[in-house]
């Protein structure tokens, strides 16, 4: 095959990217720079000229003659391409996509002079016959994403495969989201980063690789976002114009040059394609939407129920308790300490009875110890990892020496699934996953020959390590729904891949009791949820070092607006519980956890637009405005659902601060004053106060204050109604909170339109769905009527009792089922 190498000097751009990076073996590193020594150098290969297109079905191959790219019609906004270096196609299997979306795409091939191009009604691919570039169009021929360089690669002569590149043009102005948790700027755009799961304890700003690896990006240039998911699970880096400002490279160690082309042109419809194609988080159980306490640990038994009566006493809702290793018998997973736990199923049952739901620590490795059951049968079984040379996988962790089960394997999945019988026997709700990286002591991880199963497609761990973590919790999720019969589990993990989010809930792990902490914790969070991961949240308060009492406050109140509201902290640090600091803390955490309570109908909702209809929960304000260059730097702001939006306050003494409000119409949350978006605004921020404003036109619905979910049954649901002078939608979803019955469309799902003029506003209700609420009626509340009403019509009957309050708010209350009011000037 001749090389064709269009670009002046594209081994040298390789070269710079390779030498930048340390992690590429030092010995190519060594042939690239001294390709006379006498070592052969490394030949890097490009695609040639493509001079033939072949149609199989969706399928459509080009070859140079030797090397192939398969381009498939996935949906009519998505296209997978593909390389083979030598037209051998590996068999399709992707932990990240479980199937392709199969519904039939209308396309068409066509071949001019120039290219061959496949278009379907929304994207056009053109392969280029010159030199094989690879671009992607719109319907208006506007080019989104174009080949720099044709796609290339190296072979690896030490585990067989190849090194794969692909480098596109990065424009001027754009600008790149994504990729999971890195702790760095919302924007990527100037950055290079790499995915490789690491345990990465009290990481800092910018410091990279992390504990997840989501290859997946969005861009957006000129007001039109895509979508590139780079589905590969080796060492994979991406290079967002940091090399070369002109050019957006992404590569890996090993697997195919796979990637998923997704168009905009809106982020919010790349954000649902990426979900259509990895899918989305199943509905939690309504409990998972409170507030969680953690520590490292609690123990013993005793000191569970002191912090356990401490959230009651001092009226702080709270639903759930964690044990940390210390529960176990010398931190073998799925036993109990006799000494600090001697009878787990009593005090599950009593910190039940008191509101409570246990979740327990389980981690990867198995201590050897041929007197220890899941040791034993694991061993029997064959279901630890080996080396190369097939002897075990051993490293040390917590329990001393251990192996590690290989949950790549589908039946080391179902043994593993069924080993938490017990568990839940005794009654535990949720589990958490920990150093699944996996995180070994000393080495990292695990040695690069480690041999995984990987569902019959066998491989090393430099393919299966960052799958790994998502395979336990999803072993873990799978064994727990079948052993909790129609309940839906609750599980955590550290560690994951792109998809994780249908096995999951995350963490952003070992984070620092830092301000700094705090603001790449909200930068984070609104990653992981443009990301596939809605369901995450930080270690409030920082796992390690100490906050004081104003840092744990502040990040409690941006805790109230993380979908998992979880409390943790390491164990050399002083009591971290919410009353920790004494006054005036105690009661802002109070207020602030109570208000996170009040809007579980709110977040409940917006998971469900998550969950079935891929929407994230945190929206950053660029996904609001992408068209404004500006926004695309904005990372203090989101969006909580679509209708609140929150501002954290990141510093220390703050007394005010700047806020961007998206255009439209906003209500300040606690002054109830409107006012105009598309600008910023000065926002007051005593330590009781961070900024959340309302979208003009929502219906925000609010359960009464409970100490736990499920405390007492709902007699009525607020809904707050916030004047607008246009339409506004909005939703509410209600189920039983527990089940898997919304599978069989046992749900209701209400939608409200709001709308108003100087005379009137009125409110409109419709819903469907065969669930019906237990509560009877609404309590209405409404807000910023620019006029005082002088009647107010409820299915056409005039309701009488309105109350009237000094801050011109009205309330009266209605049944649930109405239709249509009117209120009327
Ligand atoms: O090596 O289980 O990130 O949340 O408390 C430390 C003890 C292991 C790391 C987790 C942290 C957890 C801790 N774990």
């Amino acid at each position: 095959m001749e090389n064709n190498v269009p670009n002046p000097n594209p081994e040298l751009l390789t070269a710079k990217l390779l030498e930048a990076d340390e992690t590429i073996a030092d010995e190519e590193f060594h042939h690239l720079n001294n390709p006379a020594d006498g070592i052969k150098p490394i030949v890097k290969k490009y695609l040639g000229v493509p001079n033939h297109a072949k149609q199989v079905g969706n399928k459509i191959y080009f070859t140079d003659g030797d090397a192939s790219v398969e381009v498939i019609v996935v949906t009519k906004e998505i296209i997978r391409v593909r390389l083979s270096p030598h037209s051998v196609f590996l068999e399709d299997f992707s932990y990240a996509v479980p199937q392709l979306p199969n519904k039939p795409v209308e396309f068409t091939l066509l071949e001019t002079d120039l290219e061959f191009r496949v278009s379907t009604e929304a994207v056009n691919c053109h392969i280029r016959k010159a030199d094989f570039f690879i671009s992607f169009s719109d319907k208006d021929e506007h080019v989104t994403s174009t080949d720099a360089v044709p796609m290339h690669w190296e072979e690896n002569t030490q585990f067989g495969g190849y090194y794969v590149f692909c480098t596109k043009t990065c424009y001027d102005k754009e600008s790149f989201f994504g990729l999971g948790d890195k702790a760095t700027e919302l924007n990527l755009r100037g950055k290079r980063l790499k995915n490789w799961n690491t345990d990465a304890y009290s990481y800092s700003f910018n410091q990279d690789p992390l504990y997840r690896s989501i290859p997946f990006y969005i861009s957006v240039n000129e007001n039109i976002a895509h979508g590139i998911f780079f589905d590969n699970t080796f060492k994979a880096y991406f290079d967002f114009g940091a090399e070369d400002r002109t050019k957006t490279s992404f590569f890996a160690d090993g697997g195919e040059l796979q990637y998923y082309y997704i168009h905009g042109p809106h982020m919010m419809d790349v954000v649902k394609n990426y979900h259509l194609l990895t899918g989305t988080h199943p509905m939690p159980p309504l409990w998972a939407l409170g507030y969680h306490q953690c520590r490292w640990s609690y123990y013993p038994e005793n000191k569970v129920k002191v912090i356990a009566n401490g959230f009651r006493q001092n009226r702080i809702p709270c639903d759930s308790i964690y044990l940390d290793i210390d529960y176990m018998d010398g931190y073998r997973c799925f036993t109990w300490s006799p000494k600090y736990f001697p009878n787990p199923k009593k005090m599950i049952a009593e910190l039940a009875s008191a509101g409570f739901k246990t979740v327990v620590i389980i981690d990867p490795g198995i201590r050897v110890d041929d007197n220890y059951w899941v040791f034993k049968e694991g061993k029997e079984k064959k279901y630890f990892c080996r080396r190369s040379d097939d002897y075990f996988m051993e490293g040390h962790v917590w329990p001393g020496r251990c192996q590690f089960p290989d949950f790549t394997n589908p039946e080391v999945r179902a043994w593993w699934g069924d080993l938490f019988d017990d568990l839940v026997e005794t009654g535990v709700a949720g589990v958490w996953n920990d150093m699944n990286e996996p995180a070994v002591f000393g080495s990292g991880t695990f040695p690069d020959d480690v041999r995984h199963q990987y569902d019959g497609y066998r491989g090393s761990h430099r393919k299966a390590h960052n799958v790994y973590g998502m395979q336990m919790v999803r072993a873990t999720y799978e064994g727990l729904r079948k052993q909790m019969k129609n309940k839906r589990p609750f599980t955590i993990t550290r560690a994951g891949y792109s998809g994780v989010q249908r096995y999951s809930s995350v963490w952003t792990g070992d984070n620092v009791a830092s301000w700094e902490h705090l603001k790449i914790g909200n930068i984070q969070l609104q990653r992981l949820s443009t990301s596939g991961i809605s369901f995450c949240g930080t270690d409030i308060g920082g796992f390690s070092g100490e906050p004081d009492g104003e840092l744990f406050t502040r990040w409690i109140q941006m805790g109230t607006f993380s979908p998992f509201m979880r409390a943790h902290s390491a164990g050399d640090t002083k009591e971290r519980e919410p009353w920790s600091f004494g006054e005036p803390f105690t009661s802002i955490n109070r207020k602030f956890i109570e208000l996170r309570y009040r809007l579980i109908p709110y977040l409940y909702s917006a998971f469900w637009e998550h969950h079935r209809y891929g929407f994230p929960i945190l929206r950053p304000v660029v996904m609001h405005e992408q068209g404004e260059v500006s926004n695309h730097f904005r990372q203090d702001e989101f969006t909580y659902g679509d209708k609140i939006l929150i501002c954290p306050v990141l510093d220390a003494g703050l007394q005010s601060r700047r806020v961007y409000l998206p255009k439209g119409k906003w209500y300040n949350w606690w002054t109830l004053e409107m006012v105009e978006g598309g600008k910023e605004h000065v926002v007051a921020t005593p330590l009781d106060i961070m900024p959340i404003f309302v979208k003009a036109g929502s219906v925000i619905p609010e359960y009464p204050v409970m100490q736990y979910t499920g405390e007492r049954e709902i007699e009525e649901v607020k809904l707050n109604i916030y004047y607008s002078d246009y339409e506004v939608n909005s939703f509410l979803f209600e189920d039983y909170g527990e089940t898997f019955a919304y599978e069989q469309d046992i749900y209701l799902e209400k939608k409200f339109v709001v709308n108003g003029d100087a005379q009137r506003l009125t409110i409109k209700q419709t819903m469907e769905g065969l669930y019906t609420p237990r509560y009877e009626g609404y309590h209405f509340k409404v807000n910023g009527l620019p006029f005082a009403p002088t009647k107010i019509l409820a299915d056409g009957k005039e309701i009488t009792e309105i109350a009237v309050n000094a801050d011109k708010t009205y309330e009266f209350k209605f049944p649930k089922n109405f239709k249509h009011i009117e209120i009327i000037k």
